[in-house]
């Protein structure tokens, strides 16, 4: 069945990408995204691998190769009126072919989040930037769709960091307890650990309350890290590829060690590296976004899935980035730094994560042939890497 996908947070590192795949099949597909991420790597200084078109200019590339439409709105989407614009057909697209009104979306893909853990602590005016910008713009979105479209499906990532590291198996998002005799099941209790991962258990608690008022329907995805670039889209050209950070605020880890390996910059391991946390490549965000949608959440639901394929330690993925890097004659050194986040170094790990395979999704796993293309893939753009924004010890405490 065809969708009409809204896709908010479409330049983002997943947004894009997700945008891309659902044209590719078929889907009606609208981007909105305020250039939030964009900014702030301009505002921070933290350099990209590889320069990025403009979002229109990405979708008019998109249309040269494929002849499929991606239709574009850059906006703020903390401002209700945009939120709602969306659904009640009031809308300006800053690029489309054609200019009327797509209908009201009946699958939302929720990315536009501050997705930094680094950012949300750096100080007081990037916590509140984050605070506020995740949760209006989840706030808008549970409004609109009571007041215009009950009906439509939102698929949000969240993320695994909700849960933290409990010394007990994680669930996948609910938990039935037994209380003096009495049963009754419970979202998993959660502890995150950086401000960032905060705001989006409070989206959690924001959506549960709007399912349970309203009767929406929405499926809440618990992604771990993800890594790589490429996807089956961006071969269409080169410039689709999506944006690609490195730095210490907005690269996440297994990216970063194949730069930094590449590069020649010892792999930053945080503290004793025993963080052991569950990982998934970009490919597979695409096949789970695209699943849960093809299985909606019922009326009422709030359905949660663990997006993760595989989990490694720290420690695992610098040694897999050493030995891949060894074999393609790099030297690959690790460096021990002391841990300017404030988690356990050492620490239990079992999250259950069998949902999404059940409806349909098969993992990529990270093996040496995989971390192989990502060095290959990086190495084309090695003299754009910056060392001096690899490590500045952004700190928790
Ligand atoms: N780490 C290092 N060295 C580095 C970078 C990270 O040892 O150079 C460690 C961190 O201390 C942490 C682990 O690697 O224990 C993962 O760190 P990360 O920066 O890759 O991921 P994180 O900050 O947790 O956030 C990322 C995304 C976020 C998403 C989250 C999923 O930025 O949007 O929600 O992964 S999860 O980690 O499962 O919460």
């Amino acid at each position: 069945m065809k969708m009409n996908a809204l896709i908010l947070g479409g330049d983002g590192y997943l947004g894009w990408p997700t945008a891309m795949h659902l044209s590719m099949k078929g889907h009606q597909v609208t981007v909105v995204d305020n250039y939030m991420r964009r900014n702030a790597c301009t505002e921070l200084d933290v350099g990209m691998l590889y320069p990025l078109p403009t979002l229109i200019e990405r979708a008019k590339i998109w249309h040269e190769k494929t002849g499929l439409e991606i239709k574009v709105v850059i906006g703020d989407l903390t401002e209700p009126e945009l939120m709602r614009s969306l659904f009640n057909g009031t809308l300006e697209y800053q690029w489309a072919i054609d200019q009327s009104y797509s209908g009201c979306p009946d699958t939302v893909f929720h990315y536009a989040e501050q997705p930094s853990a680094p950012y949300s602590l750096l100080n007081y005016k990037y916590a509140n930037k984050t605070l506020s910008n995740n949760l209006l713009v989840t706030n808008n979105l549970m409004f609109a769709l009571k007041d215009y479209s009950p009906e439509t499906h939102v698929v949000h990532i969240g993320t695994m960091g909700e849960y933290g590291t409990p010394d007990i198996d994680i669930e996948e998002g609910w938990l039935d307890i037994e209380h003096k005799g009495r049963r009754d099941k419970f979202l998993f209790p959660r502890q995150a650990s950086s401000l960032y991962h905060t705001t989006k258990i409070m989206d959690t608690d924001l959506m549960w309350f709007c399912v349970r008022m309203w009767g929406l329907r929405i499926t809440d995805l618990m992604q771990g890290p993800v890594y790589g670039f490429e996807t089956e889209e961006s071969k269409v050209d080169d410039r689709l590829k999506t944006l690609f950070n490195y730095d210490e605020i907005f690269g996440t880890v297994i990216n970063r060690f194949v730069v930094q390996a590449v590069s020649g910059y010892p792999l930053t391991v945080y503290g004793k590296g025993g963080q052991t946390r569950g990982y998934l490549n970009i490919k597979d965000t695409l096949q789970c976004v695209e699943k849960a949608a093809q299985c909606p959440a019922k009326a009422g639901e709030l359905r949660i899935f663990n997006q993760i394929m595989e989990t490694f330690s720290v420690n695992e993925l610098a040694e897999l980035t050493r030995k891949t890097g060894r074999n393609l004659g790099y030297e690959v050194e690790i460096q021990q730094l002391e841990n300017p986040r404030k988690e356990a170094e050492e620490h239990y790990y079992n999250p259950t994560y069998q949902g999404l395979q059940e409806i349909g999704v098969e993992p990529h796993y990270l093996t040496e042939e995989v971390m192989a293309s990502m060095f290959d893939c990086v190495s084309r753009y090695k003299d754009n890497i910056r060392h001096d924004v690899i490590f500045k010890g952004i700190k928790w405490g």
